[in-house]
């Protein structure tokens, strides 16, 4: 762990939210993306994420021409501002073509859209000056098992992966796992589903991950280690940090929130792997509470990345030699104790 090491962060337009949810209209009037991008500079972030259509709104409605050219012209007014493309997702679960789910649907033609569409988002990627897609595979599971067959998914979903590395030689894939919401059960649930399905494609080396503390809470996991298994791997391109209470919706809560400990757990390991030194970003993919009022909108970032950088202090003032002493003495008492205490900033 070096000390001067630092991070750079990132959120994207999504995060900051307007509070509607399945039982209630939104609580926040909506903002353009100016200004969203305007408040991202404004809290010091150095980098957006970005669906396909946040870059380019109405995707479907325009020309592949139309499409590339105002996605050229985002990039100007994201170079006028200093700010980086962190990634492009391709937004497959709006479409009504891909109601049924989109690599891994049953017709071929919302085969065909989802496959086209990715490879629309890397031209995106391209111009915005990214080699990351990143993959949050939400409508590929079922409602019931007896909807699909799971091989034929797997399949499917090599063959949609295959056709995006194929359409450009350096883009990376980062699967970012979820086990359900908005499905039952979704077929790449964790990072070892997504890092063994990377092995089946025809280039592993461009085949990672994105890993969502949530969604790794949501699978019963926790997310240092899932974060530790694919750093061992080299595959952990992204985090999304957030927090998760137990197993309810996906309630992207600031990070901390609900656990700070297993918060500093996560800080440790990125800590401890140098996470950013290969131009990775810090992402939150936090929501503001429905709540909210629009005078606090951006609190929940604000704090996210404070929470973060404390943890970070706590990370680089544990005691890792008191801490080992306790290990080889087997005393997981004491040193369960000790991390309590050094969270609490305890005065001994
Ligand atoms: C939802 C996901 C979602 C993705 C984003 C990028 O559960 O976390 O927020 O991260 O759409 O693909
Ligand atoms: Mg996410």
């Amino acid at each position: 762990m070096s000390a001067t090491h630092t991070y750079r962060f990132c959120f994207g337009p999504w995060n900051l939210s307007e509070g509607a949810d399945p039982y209630g209209p939104p609580t926040r009037e909506k903002q353009s993306f100016a200004w969203k991008l305007d408040q991202l500079k404004a809290l010091g972030f150095e980098a957006m994420m970005f669906h396909d259509d946040d870059a380019v709104p109405d995707i479907d409605g325009k020309s592949a021409s139309a499409v590339l050219a105002e996605a050229k012209e985002l990039r100007r007014q994201l170079d006028g501002e200093g700010i980086a493309a962190e990634m492009v997702a391709p937004r497959l679960w709006f479409a009504p073509q891909t109601i049924d789910g989109a690599y891994t649907g049953n017709d071929p033609a919302a085969r065909r859209y989802a496959i086209d569409r990715s490879r629309q988002a890397i031209d995106i990627a391209n111009e915005l000056g990214t080699d990351l897609l990143v993959l949050w595979l939400a409508r590929e599971g079922t409602y019931l098992r007896e909807a699909k067959v799971a091989s034929e998914a797997y399949d499917r979903l090599v063959e949609a992966f295959d056709a995006m590395l194929a359409h450009d030689p350096k883009i990376r894939l980062a699967i970012e796992p979820k086990p359900n919401e908005p499905m039952d059960h979704a077929y790449l649930p964790t990072i070892g589903h997504a890092l063994a399905i990377a092995q089946l494609t025809d280039d592993p080396s461009r085949v990672g991950a994105l890993i969502e503390t949530a969604h790794c809470i949501l699978a019963g996991l926790d997310p240092s280690d899932e974060m530790e298994f694919a750093l061992r791997f080299g595959k952990l391109w992204s985090v999304h940090l957030n927090d998760q209470n137990g197993l309810k919706f996906d309630q992207d809560k600031p990070f901390g929130s609900s656990n700070l400990r297993s918060a500093f757990d996560q800080v440790r390991t990125l800590e401890r792997h140098e996470f950013g030194s290969h131009g990775e970003y810090v992402c939150f993919d936090v929501h503001p509470f429905r709540s909210t009022r629009p005078e606090h909108w951006l609190e929940h970032l604000r704090n996210s990345r404070r929470t973060f950088l404390q943890l970070v202090e706590k990370s680089r003032t544990f005691d890792d030699a008191a801490a080992a002493q306790l290990i080889a003495q087997r005393d997981y008492q004491a040193l369960d104790q000790m991390v309590i205490e050094h969270l609490l900033g305890s005065v001994h």
